[in-house]
C-alpha cells in the first residue's frame, strides 16, 4: 500500500459521551478523505501501537500487506486483548473517520474486530466499529467501518480482537480518514415546516446530535428515533442491570431540542442478549410453564425498567417489533419469544408497557406491511389482541422501500387495511434504496436513481398527507446518506436512500417532499422518470450578477468530483440558466447530476435540470460532476452565467 501523508489534527474536542459506529462497505464513493492517521509498519518500529493487557507487540516482517512490515501481537491470554493505539490526540468530536484495518491470523482462523474503547469519568465502552470478520493464517482481510467520537472523553483507544481464539495476529496498513463536513444549507425551507399534517422524524445515533449533523437534524425534524440505544442489547446486556450510555446523550439532546422521541424497541428477535433465552438450568428455554414464567418476568422487569426510567419524555413505543412471518401458516414469527411464550409475550408487553407508561402510545411495528398477505396476518392479529383488551394503540409500518417497490396503490392499500381498527398508523422506518436488486453496486449514485427516488418520496409524501387523522408521525430511518444500514444490507454497497447526500446537502429526494415543483411534472414513480431536461437555449431576461464558487471534493489518480454552486446577486430571479468554463488542463466530465452538461474540447457548458431552473435573486444552485484529469487540475479561472461573466468565490 502506498504511503500517505500523517496529517496532524488541529483539534482535539475534549467532551463526549457517547461514541458511534456505522460499518461502511465503500468509503470510496465518497469525495477524497482526509488522512489523519496510518500504520503501515515500514519502518521497523510498532508506530505507538501496545497491547491493552499483557501481551506481546512487536514489529514483524514474516508477513506483510504492503511492503515488507506489519504489527505480531503473541501472547495473548484472553480475546479481548489485542493492538491498540492511542486516538485520542487524533479524532476529533462529531467527525465520522473511515477506519481501516488489514488483519491476518498467524495460525488457525476466528472472527476479527475493529473496536474502540473510551472513557469518560473513569468509566470505559466498548464500541464496534466493524462486527465479527472471519479471518485465517492464509491471506489479509480488511476490516473497514466508520466512527464518530460524539461525547466527551478522556481516553480514546482503537483496537482490533478477536471471537473465540487468543492466537497470535498480524495487523498492517491501518488507516483512519474523514471527509470534511459541508455547512449545511439554511435557504431551504424545512421538511418540518412544510409538512404540517403529521410530525416528521428521523431515526438517530449520536453522530447524528453533533456539529453540522446536529444543526441539520434539529433545523428540518420534529422528532426522533434512537435507531439502536433503546433496544435490549443497549440496555439490558446482563440481567437486570440496566445501562443507559447510549440513550440518555440522545434523549437528551432531544429534549434540549424540543424533538419528539419514539421509543424503539421494547421486544425484538434481534439485538437481544441470549442469557434472555436461557432457563435457569442455563439451557435453552424450550416451551415449558417454568421457562415461559421466568421468560414473561424477565419480560415485565425489562419494560418496567427501560419505560419507567424515561417517563414521559418518550411519548410512544414500538412494544414489540416484527412479529409477523407471512410464510408461516398462522402468519406468526417463530421467534424465541413465540417458542417460549406463545403470544402472550405481546400480551405481557403491552399490559406492562400500558402499566409504566400510561401516557405512550403503544404500537406494534413491522417491516413490508405492504405486502398483502403480511398486511393480512397483522390486522388479524391486532384485531385479535384488541378484542381481548390488549392496548394497542397503533401500528407502525416500516417502509424500508426502493425506487421501484411498492407501488403508491399497495401503500395506500396498507393503510386503507387498518383505518377500520380505528387505530393510529405511523411510517417509522422509511427510507427508499436506489437498488432494485442486490446484484447491483454503484460507485456513485447515479443521476436518473435519484431523480426516481424523488418521485417516490414525493408521491408517498402525498399519500401520507391525505390521511391526516389516520397517520401521525412519519419517520425516516437515519439523517442523511452518510450514515445508513442500506450501506450493509443486503449487501455491502454504498447506498443513498435518505433526503440528504452524504455532505448533509440537500438531494433531489428532499424536494420531492420539500416542493415537488422543483423536481418537475414527472410521470408517477412507477414509470422511468425523464433523467433532465435541456436547458432552454433563449436569452434569459433575468441574468443579472453571478457569483461561482467552484470546488474539487475529491481527487484520486485519473479522477476527480467536483461541485459548483451558482449564486444569483442579481436582482432579478432567474428562470433557466446555463453555466460556461474551459477546462485548462484536459479534464474531461464524466457524469454530472443537478445539471445537464456538454463538452466540446476545453468548453464546458452546464444548463440547469428541470428542478434546479429558477435561481431567485440572492438565491442559488448548486450541482456536481465527476471528471478525469491527467497530469495537473487547474481550477477553471472565469464562469459565465447565461453568457455574463461571473465573480469567482
Ligand atoms: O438501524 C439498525 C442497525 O444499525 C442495526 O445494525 C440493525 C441490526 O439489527 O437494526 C437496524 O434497525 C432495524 C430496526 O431496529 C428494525 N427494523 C429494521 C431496521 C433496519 O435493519
Amino acid at each position: 500500500m502506498r504511503a500517505l501523508p500523517r496529517l496532524a489534527l488541529a483539534v482535539l474536542t475534549a467532551a463526549a459521551t457517547v461514541a458511534v459506529v456505522s460499518a461502511t462497505a465503500d468509503a470510496a464513493a465518497e469525495p477524497t478523505p482526509i488522512t489523519v492517521l496510518t500504520s503501515d509498519f515500514e519502518d521497523g518500529t510498532t508506530q505507538g501501537w501496545s497491547g491493552r493487557s499483557a501481551e506481546t507487540i512487536a514489529h514483524s516482517t514474516a508477513v506483510a500487506h504492503g511492503g515488507t512490515g506489519s504489527l505480531l501481537t503473541s501472547g495473548r491470554t484472553a480475546t479481548w486483548q489485542g493492538p491498540s493505539l492511542d486516538v485520542l490526540g487524533t479524532f476529533e468530536k462529531g467527525t465520522a473517520y473511515t477506519v481501516s484495518a488489514w488483519v491476518r491470523m498467524s495460525s488457525g482462523s476466528d472472527n476479527a474486530r475493529l473496536s474502540v474503547e473510551r472513557r469518560t469519568g473513569g468509566v470505559a465502552s466498548y464500541d464496534q466499529v466493524v462486527g465479527n470478520t472471519a479471518v485465517t493464517s492464509g491471506s489479509w482481510v480488511n476490516l473497514t467501518g466508520r466512527y464518530t467520537v460524539a461525547t466527551d472523553v478522556e481516553f480514546l483507544r482503537v483496537y482490533v480482537e478477536t471471537a473465540s481464539t487468543t492466537g497470535d495476529l498480524y495487523i498492517d496498513d491501518v488507516t483512519a480518514s474523514y471527509v470534511p463536513a459541508l455547512p449545511i444549507q439554511t435557504d431551504i425551507p424545512a421538511v418540518k415546516d412544510v409538512i404540517t399534517e403529521f410530525p416528521v422524524g428521523a431515526a438517530i445515533t449520536g453522530a447524528e446530535t453533533v456539529t453540522q449533523h446536529g444543526q441539520l437534524l434539529t433545523r428540518h425534524f420534529d422528532s426522533v428515533t434512537p435507531g439502536n440505544a433503546l433496544k435490549w442489547d443497549a440496555t439490558e446486556p446482563t440481567e437486570n442491570t440496566f445501562t443507559y450510555a447510549q440513550a440518555d446523550p440522545l434523549m437528551a439532546f432531544a429534549k434540549t431540542n424540543g424533538l419528539a422521541v419514539r421509543g424503539h424497541t421494547l421486544v425484538w428477535h434481534n439485538q437481544t442478549p441470549s442469557w434472555v433465552f436461557l432457563g435457569a438450568d442455563g439451557q435453552a428455554m424450550t416451551a415449558t410453564a417454568d421457562d415461559k414464567a421466568l421468560l414473561l418476568a424477565r419480560l415485565e422487569n425489562h419494560i418496567r425498567n427501560v419505560a419507567a426510567h424515561y417517563g414521559t419524555d418518550i411519548g410512544v413505543w414500538d412494544v414489540v417489533n416484527e412479529v409477523i412471518d407471512e410464510s408461516q401458516s398462522d402468519g406468526l414469527r417463530r421467534s424465541n419469544w413465540y417458542n417460549v411464550a406463545g403470544l402472550d409475550y405481546i400480551r405481557t408487553a403491552f399490559r406492562v408497557a400500558r402499566e409504566v407508561a400510561p401516557h405512550a402510545k403503544l404500537y406494534i411495528n413491522d417491516y413490508n406491511t405492504n405486502v398483502p398477505a403480511k398486511r393480512d396476518f397483522l390486522f388479524g392479529l391486532v384485531q385479535q389482541l384488541k378484542a381481548e383488551g390488549v392496548p394497542i394503540d397503533g401500528v407502525g409500518h416500516q417502509v424500508h422501500i426502493n425506487i421501484n417497490w411498492p407501488t403508491v396503490a399497495e401503500t395506500k392499500a396498507m393503510i386503507d387495511k387498518f383505518v377500520p381498527l380505528g387505530i393510529d398508523q405511523q411510517v417509522t422506518e422509511m427510507d427508499v434504496s436506489i437498488y432494485t436488486s442486490s446484484s447491483e453496486s454503484f460507485p456513485t449514485p447515479p443521476a436518473d436513481r435519484l431523480l426516481k427516488q424523488a418521485y417516490v418520496y414525493r408521491d408517498m409524501f402525498a399519500l401520507f398527507r391525505q390521511y391526516p387523522g389516520e397517520i401521525t408521525s412519519v419517520t425516516l430511518w437515519g439523517l442523511a446518506d452518510d450514515n445508513t444500514w442500506l450501506d450493509t444490507y443486503p449487501v455491502a454497497r454504498k447506498d443513498a436512500p435518505l433526503l440528504f447526500d452524504t455532505t448533509l446537502q440537500a438531494k433531489s429526494a428532499y424536494w420531492g417532499v420539500a416542493d415537488p415543483s422543483k423536481i418537475g411534472a414527472s410521470a408517477s414513480a412507477s414509470v422511468s422518470p425523464s433523467v433532465s431536461v435541456s436547458p432552454s437555449s433563449s436569452t434569459n431576461p433575468g441574468t443579472g450578477s453571478c457569483a461561482v464558487t467552484y470546488r474539487v471534493t475529491g481527487s484520486w489518480p485519473g479522477g476527480f468530483q467536483g461541485d459548483v454552486k451558482v449564486a444569483n446577486t442579481g436582482t432579478t430571479a432567474l428562470t433557466s440558466w446555463k453555466l460556461a468554463w474551459q477546462f485548462t488542463g484536459g479534464q474531461q466530465i464524466t457524469q454530472l447530476w443537478g445539471g445537464t452538461h456538454t463538452q466540446s474540447g476545453a468548453a464546458v457548458t452546464v444548463g440547469n435540470a428541470s428542478w434546479n431552473a429558477s435561481i431567485a435573486a440572492g438565491g442559488s444552485t448548486s450541482f456536481g460532476f465527476l471528471g478525469s484529469w491527467t497530469g495537473t487540475n487547474p481550477v477553471p479561472a472565469a464562469f459565465t452565467l447565461n453568457g455574463t461573466a461571473c465573480s469567482v468565490l
